[in-house]
């Protein structure tokens, strides 16, 4: 995420050139540049996402939801921490479960992981995406951006349609 500072970048040429001005001398204070490590926020997410909606909610409405189906083409597991979208001032992870009355309810969940070469198939009866305080009304069939984070710091922007339920 952060850029090298330039005290960094200063310590990493530095520690590049010194073997250099170094030459052949096999004695001197061997000074082994380390490999540069790709930043984290390089490395491409093994994320895809398909299906990606928005459900469209009336005038007035202060909160829709939203899912869509991802999938993890990578060897660990992707654990999302959570979602923005500039449609809502708040937005959440979500679970639905049922209780033993056979009641569903939706309870905030604090991450969602999608196992390594699984899908996670999000829906309005299942797991979602809870957007909150909306800042304005959505027009069914318009693409509302919604990233998704992931606990190491990485993120996925999606480009969702606006449905009627
Ligand atoms: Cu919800």
């Amino acid at each position: 995420m952060s850029r090298p500072t330039p005290l960094l970048a200063a310590l990493a040429l530095a520690a590049i050139l010194l073997p250099a001005a170094a030459g052949h001398a096999d004695h001197g204070a061997a000074v082994s540049a380390p490999a540069p490590q790709p930043r984290i926020s390089a490395r491409p997410l093994a994320l895809t996402a398909q299906g990606a909606t928005v459900v469209a909610v009336p005038p007035g409405a202060t909160e829709t939801s939203a899912f869509l189906t991802l999938r993890n083409t990578g060897q660990a597991p992707i654990v999302l921490t959570g979602v923005r979208t500039p449609l809502a001032r708040h937005a959440m992870l979500m679970i639905t479960r049922r209780d033993l009355q056979g009641l569903t309810g939706m309870s905030g969940v604090n991450t969602l992981t999608v196992a390594a070469g699984s899908t996670l198939r999000m829906g309005p009866d299942g797991d979602h995406l809870m957007l909150m305080d909306l800042t304005r009304v959505p027009k069914v069939g318009e693409k509302v951006p919604l990233t998704l984070t992931t606990r190491d710091g990485r993120s996925l922007t999606v480009s969702a349609v606006v449905r009627k339920p």
